[in-house]
């Protein structure tokens, strides 16, 4: 009898962070698993799952990915946003998993094999402070990081996007029934981030990527003007310059400077990249497969932005389960066009409900030669961490005025 969905779990658990899994089994009784987590709404993506998915799929075959992709996209009338797009990537991923599992392979083997050695990480080094900012730069390098992103408290600001809670682990999630609200101000920003940036270079010269993230906070000419005054210390990317809503705001920043330009963590589906890409208004797009739908349209997407010689460089916070790092890694040994992979080292607790293929070693890491993507679920271990209300903060100016965060 033909191989056929059976069931599929909805999973979700907090070892450390909230997490949303889905399980899908099959009639062979080989099984899936995909990442559905979206940072602070995770319960309606498990329940848009559960109650809208999940009934779709069973009786299907797990082969037919392409197809089962376009029933739930463009079969559901109401298309793409956030909540839609990560319970659709994470289908997409459990099934690329069966198959992959199916075949006997690792999945960057179904994907066209792999294009590269291993997929060069960035790391996050961050601190309270310039001087601790730049030691923890340090600690990354000693680490074999061959790329550091740096983020840093400001001088007269309590807490800013970026600085970590602990060493190895950024966690931007805050737990609580709602969110934490923070003071920003562009003013302090702007006239601060030069100086950490000539400190580092200073510090340990010019032999590895440097990173920074700006978390969509500034207007385009104001992003245009930390662009350029970042130029000296050659950043690998500057990443979301300004809310990519206006998307012509990167045509004005890019006018300016010629420090590169990463942007996508928040983009779900191919459409939201087509002009950023057509115009070459980006250097790196950093769609991920939780959030854009999958392998299979992230690939879509990759493709697009090959045409334009703008690479790879996937989302990889904390927020995006090690489920989806084992498939972005599989992406990422295959894709040509492959830029960088962010990586936040998960908890303990975190690796250990996830058992893993990956490996990192030297600044790279590997997805490894287990069948499929190569990340399973501990249910059993995952059941004693229940779900805990977490939220990212709001960012608001310090006159008030609710800001970007
Ligand atoms: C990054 C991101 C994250 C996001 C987080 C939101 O570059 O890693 O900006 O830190 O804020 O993943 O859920
Ligand atoms: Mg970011």
């Amino acid at each position: 009898m033909a191989n056929t969905i059976t069931d599929a779990k909805v999973i979700v658990t907090c070892p450390g962070r909230n997490f949303v899994t889905l399980k899908i089994l099959t009639s062979d009784g080989v099984h899936g698993i995909g990442d559905a987590t979206l940072n602070g709404r995770e319960l309606a993506v498990a329940s848009y799952l559960k109650d809208h998915v999940v009934p779709c799929l069973i009786g299907r075959d797990p082969h037919d990915i392409e197809d089962i992709w376009n029933y739930l996209a463009k079969g559901a009338y109401w298309r793409r946003g956030p909540v839609t797009m990560a319970a659709i990537g994470a289908v997409d991923t459990a099934l690329w998993d069966i198959k992959a599992k199916v075949a006997g392979l690792p999945l960057y083997q179904l994907l066209g094999g792999k294009s590269r050695s291993g997929v060069m990480v960035y790391g996050h080094a961050n601190g309270n402070d310039l001087e601790e900012t730049v030691d923890a730069v340090g600690q990354y390098l000693e680490l074999g990081y061959k790329a550091v992103r740096a983020q840093s408290g400001i001088p007269g600001l309590d807490s800013v996007y970026g600085v970590a809670r602990g060493k190895l682990f950024y966690e931007p999630a805050v737990k609580g029934a709602v969110p934490e609200e923070q003071l920003w101000s562009t003013e302090k920003y702007l006239d601060f981030a030069p100086k950490l940036f000539e400190a580092v270079r200073e510090r340990y010269g010019f032999g590895f990527h440097l990173l920074h993230d700006c978390h969509h906070r500034l207007t385009p000419i104001e992003a245009a003007r930390l662009g350029k005054s970042l130029e000296p210390y050659r950043l690998f990317w500057l990443e979301d310059p300004t809310p990519a809503e206006n998307q012509e705001a990167l045509k004005l920043i890019r006018e300016h400077t010629v420090t590169p330009i990463a942007i996508g963590e928040i983009f779900n589906s191919i459409h939201d990249c087509r002009d950023i890409l057509q115009n070459q208004h980006c250097d790196y797009i950093r769609a991920a497969v939780v959030h854009a739908g999958g392998i299979t349209q992230l690939r879509k997407i990759a493709a697009l932005a090959e045409l334009y010689q703008i690479r790879t460089g996937c989302h990889g916070a904390t927020d995006l389960s090690p489920v989806c790092m084992g498939a972005a890694l599989h992406f990422d040994l295959w894709v040509p066009n492959f830029g960088i992979q962010e990586y936040m080292r998960h908890s303990p607790e975190t690796d250990e409900v996830f058992p893993h293929a990956y490996t990192f070693d030297d600044g790279y890491l590997h997805p490894g030669e287990a069948p499929g993507h190569g990340v399973d679920i501990d249910e059993a271990l995952a059941a004693k961490f229940p779900y805990e209300p977490a939220y990212l903060p709001v960012a608001r100016l310090e006159d008030g005025t609710l800001w970007n965060w």
